[in-house]
């Protein structure tokens, strides 16, 4: 981290969310544990800095389209933990009246405008959305949030050069965390940044330290100006690591137990925290209140959920077309 960084209250701004995301991961995995929450649960827990750095560039009216693997990116845009654990949960009061469930989470009063379990499939609808944010005159910013498998997947390459031929204003982000599923990375992907990419469809390609809050910052900031001011898409990979398995209850015995302990020393939170405090950016009295009263949003958002009915029956058949929502 050099002498020229961003604004303190930026910082600060960025630790926050990833402690909330981190709170938050621990609590699903507990929650889980104790059998009282039963979903299928992708954790991020490593992966904390990438929306938390990419959030901080963009508005409430900004747009993310995320995977299955993302709550990490709806928690860094804003999502009601409420809403957001009710909807994790099954409930009716949760974003999608629970028939979304964690793999289908949409919330677009804070621009969650897609959470999908089709690998790839986040590109192209950001692409949409781009679409029509450039149709209308918005100053809107699409951000494609999915992982290095993904990038093997047909529908990048198609989204890549639609974005580039168009000049949309969305930002491909890849979080590059070294698995595909159950497969290594260099087991199954032919470059060694998949950045350079970016090339083949003439756009800009970033690799970048997915887990230095100041370097992800930066790279997201420039991506997301060069998108809000007409000059189009850029594809930036982040290199991370995921701490779990790929699917909370996957024994993991397929990672490099060296390589990933490698990785949780380097944790990319605490580390940070070390950093804010050293520099005088926050205190420590400042952080542990912070901490605090996430701990305590928490409580409430598991709370609320536990207490929530599930849908009845009849809700199965509603909301399947627009009109029937309006209703
Ligand atoms: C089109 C498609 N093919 C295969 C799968 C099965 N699948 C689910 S997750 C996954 C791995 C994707 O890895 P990556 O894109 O690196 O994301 P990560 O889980 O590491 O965040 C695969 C192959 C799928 N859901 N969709
Ligand atoms: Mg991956």
């Amino acid at each position: 981290m050099t002498a020229a960084i961003p604004d303190g209250e930026i910082l600060v701004g960025i630790y926050q969310r990833m402690t909330r995301i981190k709170q938050n991961d621990e609590r699903f995995r507990a929650v889980l544990k104790s059998g009282k929450l039963a979903m299928p649960y992708y954790s991020p827990r490593g992966q904390e800095v990438i929306p938390s750095a990419v959030s901080a560039c963009l508005t409430d009216e900004d747009y993310i389209c995320t995977i299955y693997r993302g709550v990490h990116d709806m928690i860094a845009k804003g999502i009601p933990l409420k809403d957001l654990w009710a909807e994790f949960g099954g409930r009716v009061t949760g974003t999608c009246k629970g028939k979304g469930g964690p793999m289908h989470v949409t919330h677009p009063a804070t621009g969650v405008m897609v959470t999908t379990g089709i690998v790839g499939s986040s590109l192209p609808i950001a692409n949409g959305l781009a679409l029509a944010a450039q149709i209308r005159g918005e100053q809107r910013v699409s951000i494609a949030y999915f992982g290095d498998g993904a990038s093997n997947i047909g529908a990048f390459h198609e989204a890549l050069n639609m974005a580039a031929v168009w000049k949309l204003p969305v930002v491909f982000v890849c979080q590059n965390n070294g698995y595909a599923e159950h497969t290594k990375y260099a087991y199954g992907t032919s470059v060694p940044n998949i950045a350079v990419r970016a090339a083949a469809y003439a756009i800009p390609g970033v690799t970048v330290d997915g887990n230095d809050p100041i370097a992800m910052y930066r790279t997201a900031r420039e991506a997301v100006e060069r998108a809000r001011s007409g000059q189009g898409p850029t594809l930036i990979e982040a290199k991370t690591f995921r701490f779990h398995g790929h699917v909370f209850g996957d024994a993991d015995a397929y990672m490099d137990k060296g390589e990933k302990d490698a990785w949780i020393a380097k944790d990319p939170v605490p580390l940070f925290r070390d950093w804010l405090i050293a520099t005088g950016l926050a205190s420590e009295e400042q952080l542990s209140a912070m901490e605090a009263a996430i701990e305590r949003e928490i409580d409430e958002a598991v709370e609320f959920t536990l207490n929530s009915p599930y849908p009845d029956v009849a809700e199965l058949q509603r909301d399947i077309y627009k009109d029937e929502v309006n209703a």
